[in-house]
């Protein structure tokens, strides 16, 4: 028998974000436009920042500077949800973290697949923000029953996406000439479809709900509703938009500005009004209209440990209790110096956010470090490497999403300014129950990621069993 080259998930998950970047370009023009602005402005950053770019150099990270970090999907029963489980895992993607979005009036609840170890973050990082629509949540009992019928009739998969997800679990990975194929035909599950498949009477209908529903209801899959690059200064590329005929959304989503990145920081531009061809009752086709695509930019910071995300979460709310920004973008710019003021309690230094256990972090040995141990002369405490630099400790980025940006990036692209309340109605059970399997646990990774950090650098030292590992 021939052998045959099989492809590691992450490469299938690379091929995967480009074909869908090149797909996305295609059908949203205007997302285009925005990834030039995101590669202007990180060229005029690193002009400026000759640092900067150095250890982006280092990092190797220079190449694929403002490719997709992110998209986003709405699916519409536990049957999808397990179903694209099952995709995104060939691609090493495992869903981690849960969202409850009904809390902001949006009828979903949501997870975030994206690869789980270092190396695989290292290699790409692109995750799919994964939405559930709660049907359980409408009060109309006819709407509900009618939507989980039109539901229940389609097949999101094509037949050989699902011949080729049963081959990787049966040979454990896919050929190059079946990842191909794979990507080719998983793509098709999140291509948008200009004809809807029902009336315009019942997208109507669907639509008073709310809008989320007649997009995830109407259409023959869970078509990709923005990609999102990295860019190194949202500030500069919030403030480009406009210039380029692109409407950004009224403000930059989660943290302020600050000389320590943490957490996300995000921005969309609003979503664009898009042809359909409605189904007509007496055959043929009515044109109309559906606005729900957008692009976005997001710049990534450090991960917060519990305590210093509940610092975090305390201080967002606190600001929205104060300011609250119209849909039209009135209050933004009260928003944003409340925003600024309110976080100058939160340390604003590495030292003291590792010191306080806020953040979490990745050691390595240094040079220094490793040729100290010929003169056998290392401190046996963690603080005193580091004070001697023998040990350094770099921020660990922040690999989810963030509940309350989420639901401003939902909203805005929303359109409409219709309130809906559902209260809170978190329910990770009956998520988890949808999806078949728990949800992983952020703080976990990354608390691992920096335990196991540790413990390598620690044993490079020849430190391993002298000096106590746990830093908590
Ligand atoms: C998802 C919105 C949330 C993010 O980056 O927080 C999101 C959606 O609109 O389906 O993408
Ligand atoms: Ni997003």
């Amino acid at each position: 028998m021939a052998t045959m080259k099989h492809v590691n998930p992450d490469d299938i998950r690379t091929l995967f974000s480009r074909a869908m970047s090149d797909m996305y370009r295609a059908e949203a023009p205007q997302y285009g436009a925005l990834l030039e602005l995101v590669a202007d402005v990180n060229d005029e950053t690193l002009r400026r920042d000759p640092d900067l770019k150095a250890s982006l150099e280092r990092a190797g990270e220079l190449d694929r500077l403002s490719v997709e970090r992110h998209g986003a999907i709405r699916l519409g029963t536990a049957q999808e949800l397990v179903a694209i489980r099952h995709v995104f895992a060939v691609m090493g993607m495992h869903p981690v973290g849960y969202y409850d979005l009904s809390v902001a009036g949006i009828p979903v609840h949501s997870t975030a697949f994206r690869p789980i170890d270092d190396e695989a973050l290292r290699r790409n990082p692109f995750r799919v923000f994964t939405s559930l629509l709660r049907l359980e949540l409408l009060e109309d009992e006819g709407l509900r029953a009618e939507a989980a019928a039109i539901l229940a009739a389609r097949n999101i998969l094509t037949p050989r996406a699902i011949e080729l997800v049963a081959a990787y679990e049966r040979q454990g990975s896919l050929t190059a000439e079946q990842a191909e194929e794979f990507v080719r035909e998983a793509l098709e599950t999140f291509r948008w479809h200009g004809e809807a498949t029902v009336t315009a009477e019942t997208y109507n209908r669907l639509n008073d709900a709310h809008r989320l529903i007649a997009d995830v209801v109407s259409f023959r899959g869970p078509h990709i509703n923005h990609l999102t690059p990295r860019t190194l200064d949202i500030d500069a590329a919030q403030a480009g938009m406009p210039k380029r005929g692109i409407a950004p959304k009224a403000v930059i989503e989660g943290p302020p500005r600050r000389k320590c990145a943490i957490l996300l920081r995000q921005t969309s531009f609003k979503a664009l009004e898009e042809a359909v061809a409605f189904k007509s009752a007496a055959g043929g086709t009515v044109a109309g209209a559906h606005t729900a695509r957008f692009g976005e930019i997001e710049q990534r910071g450090a991960a917060l440990t519990p305590k210093g995300r509940k610092i975090y979460d305390d201080l967002l709310a606190s600001v929205r209790g104060e300011v609250q920004v119209g849909s039209s973008g009135a209050n933004a710019s009260d928003y944003a110096t409340e925003l600024a003021q309110r976080f100058k309690t939160l340390p604003d230094d590495w030292s003291t956010l590792r010191a306080e256990r806020l953040a979490f972090f990745r050691y390595s040995a240094t040079r220094a470090g490793i040729e100290a141990i010929r003169r056998d002369n290392l401190p046996r405490s963690i603080e005193a490497l580091i004070a001697n630099g023998y040990l350094r400790f770099d921020p660990i980025i922040y690999e989810d999403f963030l509940p309350v940006s989420a639901a401003g990036i939902f909203q805005s692209n929303l359109g409409g300014d219709a309130q809906h309340h559902f209260g809170e109605r978190a329910n990770r059970a009956f998520f988890e129950e949808a999806l078949g399997q728990p949800v992983l646990d952020e703080f976990d990774l990354y608390a691992r990621a920096e335990k196991a950090s540790l413990e390598a650098a620690l044993d490079e030292l020849g430190l391993g069993d002298t000096v106590l590992k746990s830093i908590a």
